[in-house]
């Protein structure tokens, strides 16, 4: 067994909590997925599941971005009723080992081995899951709460797999997103104060197209940029400070594209926005007519959106990342007409480094693409969303 040396002797404490109590550890490879998907998780597992969760975090900085309540100056710390600690180096496991009744590793992190050593002394052994990321290849299916017992201790592990269809775990969904979502899309008030905030402006005039535009850093994006300054008609661009902020100012021959910054060329005019506590993205998803999502949160989020979307999907060395694009388009597409799902396969391929997007050949088929993002959404919702399947399931391995 590895022991601490710079942290108390840890004990393991005997008395459960009240509830269930869960642990999520979560080390922040990069940008803000890892800890934007499993800040949602615990804020669902604790309002709308009860239970006690604690999360573990090895890089507060980024968390901050989602949540600028949290002060990355302290090791632990309670937000919204969530206790945070800062997971300051691998063997960390906070200032008392106590052993939570479900453990959650999220993207095959590695759990502190005093940690693990403690739930194996636990009288009732944790459920004990490895949260992995979002696929919408077939094979999740089959992998999906797997077990993987442990080669030392009695214990195992199951790998909590996401996804987009039954049969998965799954995508995170609160449940009051849908009614938030009415709300705002029925109140002309809420949507001009929210242009006000984000543009310091009005809503654009009826006939302009909206684009919202969360990436990465892409070659394709200049050709798009002119595509939209010759556009028959306005296009109204939101940018969220961040990695294609600079490409943007290039475009524009500025020297940056910060929050509060406006261009227009031709037909294009675009507002920096931002970044907004995570709550805050949403809206951003309902005032556009199209959204450019990337990573794995966003793109969930556009989903529940139900507006056409185009994902810039993270990429992996050796083009791994190709098939779950592929795969995603795949159950996205299926209904469509011949001819916009070849379409929106070519344009997604071409944000995705495969050819130039065309914006017209796109754009002439945006009716059929809104209706599908509404078919889309309510037939995503049949996978139940990821907190939900958790618990159920944690709460018969409990028993
Ligand atoms: O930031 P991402 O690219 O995150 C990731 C990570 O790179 C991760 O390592 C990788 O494995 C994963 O993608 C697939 O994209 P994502 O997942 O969309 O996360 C962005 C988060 O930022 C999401 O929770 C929404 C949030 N966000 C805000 O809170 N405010 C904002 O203004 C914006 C634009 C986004």
């Amino acid at each position: 067994m590895q022991v601490m040396t710079d942290t108390p002797k840890p004990t393991v404490s005997g008395t459960a909590p009240p509830g269930i109590a869960c642990d999520i550890f979560c080390a922040v490879i990069d940008n803000f997925g890892d800890i934007g998907v499993c800040w949602r998780l615990a804020r669902q597992l604790a309002h709308e599941h009860g239970w006690q969760v604690r999360l573990f975090v090895d890089d507060l900085h980024a968390f901050t971005k989602l949540c600028p309540s949290l002060d990355a100056t302290h090791v632990k710390q309670s937000v919204e009723g969530i206790v945070v600690e800062h997971w300051h180096e691998p063997a960390h496991a906070g200032e008392t080992l106590e052993i939570a009744d479900v453990v959650i590793e999220a993207f095959a992190c590695e759990l502190p081995p005093v940690y693990v050593t403690g739930m194996a002394q636990r009288a009732q052994r944790p459920v004990w899951l490895n949260l992995e990321y979002l696929s919408a290849e077939d094979w999740v299916a089959d992998f999906h709460l797997r077990p993987s017992p442990h080669p030392r201790y009695p214990l195992v592990k199951r790998f909590f797999f996401p996804g987009l269809v039954p049969r998965t775990g799954g995508v995170v969904k609160e449940r009051d997103l849908d009614a938030q979502r009415a709300a705002f899309e029925q109140s002309p008030q809420a949507h001009a104060a929210w242009w006000q905030r984000a543009t310091g402006g009005p809503p654009p005039a009826p006939g302009a197209t909206v684009i919202s535009l969360f990436a990465y850093e892409n070659p394709a994006l200049d050709s798009l940029l002119a595509q939209w300054r010759d556009n028959a008609s306005p296009v109204v661009l939101l940018v969220p400070q961040g990695r294609v902020s600079g490409a943007v100012a290039r475009f524009f021959g500025l020297p940056a594209f910060e929050a509060g910054a406006h261009a227009t060329r031709g037909n294009l005019h675009v507002h920096g926005l931002a970044f907004t506590e995570q709550r805050g993205y949403d809206p951003l998803l309902w005032a556009s007519d199209l959204n450019f999502v990337r990573g794995e949160d966003s793109f969930v989020r556009a989903q529940w959106a139900a507006r056409p979307f185009v994902w810039h999907i993270y990429p992996q060395a050796d083009d791994a990342h190709l098939p779950k694009l592929d795969a995603a388009l795949a159950h996205y597409a299926r209904p469509l007409s011949a001819q916009a799902r070849a379409a929106l396969e070519r344009f997604w391929h071409a944000w995705n480094g495969n050819g130039t997007p065309d914006w017209a050949d796109f754009a002439r088929h945006l009716p059929e693409f809104k209706a599908r993002a509404a078919s889309w959404a309510t037939e995503l919702a049949q996978a139940g969303d990821l907190a939900g399947n958790l618990a159920v399931f944690a709460k018969t391995q409990l028993k």
